[in-house]
């Protein structure tokens, strides 16, 4: 069944990937990011019937319940959202790191989080639909003073603490956690990484499983080489 898809961070590297994966198999997508140029250029390439372009910036709580009014209002539902904006460390470690980076680490990928889980929750209470969080294999290893890893330590046991509150509704949370990607969230190429593609497809086939299963959480690593 076609299904209505919100994705966050849709403007780059996984998220985009999972956009067009999405089209592809026949869904809709409602594509937010702050990076309008890129989302109506993807708009433009998967076509305005089934795509929608809503530039958003997931720390602005406002913003984002403008997010999913626009996106309801288009499209009357919405099966499946995707938290997916985040972003990294300028610097490696607690010592070295800078402390505007820890703010918008925490900001984005856990506060925007948060808000995107609390405005999608009654949508998909209703739709009996699927609330799909992009972790990491950094939150499930310990490296040494990342205040990145710790954001998606957060959203490991946030996906739990969120499936819990759901259990019984109807809906549905998965975490999918990758190992390194080859996105524009580096600033030079990683060449033995997944490839967003990868990530993409592991989202369709969470959201796609028949009504009776849940997957909690799924880990995609590069084959080690
Ligand atoms: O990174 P990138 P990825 N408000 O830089 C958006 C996780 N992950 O695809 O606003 C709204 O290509 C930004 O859009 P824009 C990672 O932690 C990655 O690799 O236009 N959106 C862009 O669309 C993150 O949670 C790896 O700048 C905001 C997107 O986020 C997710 O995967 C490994 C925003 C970032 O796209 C996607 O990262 C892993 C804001 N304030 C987990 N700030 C990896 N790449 O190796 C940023 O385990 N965005």
């Amino acid at each position: 069944m076609s299904k209505i898809i919100l994705i966050t961070g849709a403007s780059s590297g996984i998220g985009e990937a999972c956009a067009r994966h999405s089209a592809k198999a026949g869904h809709t997508v409602v594509l937010a990011a702050r990076s309008a140029d890129k989302l109506e250029g993807l708009v433009a390439e998967l076509g305005e019937k089934n795509a929608l372009a809503v530039t958003c910036d997931v720390t602005d709580a406002d913003q984002q319940k403008v997010m999913f009014a626009t996106a309801t209002d288009r499209f009357g539902r919405l099966d499946v959202v995707l938290a997916n904006a985040g972003l990294g460390a300028s610097a490696m470690g607690t010592e070295e790191g800078d402390i505007e980076n820890f703010k918008e680490m925490v900001l984005v990928n856990n506060f925007g989080v948060t808000v995107t889980a609390k405005l999608a929750i009654p949508h998909l209470k209703a739709s009996k639909g699927h609330l799909v969080f992009i972790g990491s294999r950094a939150g499930h290893a310990t490296l040494p003073g990342s205040v990145y890893g710790a954001t998606k330590w957060f959203i490991r046991g946030y996906a739990e603490n969120v499936a819990a509150e759901l259990s019984g509704t109807g809906a549905r949370v998965t975490n999918i956690n990758p190992g390194m990607v080859d996105t524009p969230f580096f600033d030079e190429p990683k060449p033995t990484a997944l490839r967003p593609d990868d990530i993409a497809r592991a989202f369709l086939y969470a959201i796609e499983q028949p009504e009776h299963v849940l997957i909690p959480s799924l880990q995609i690593y590069p084959k080690p080489q």
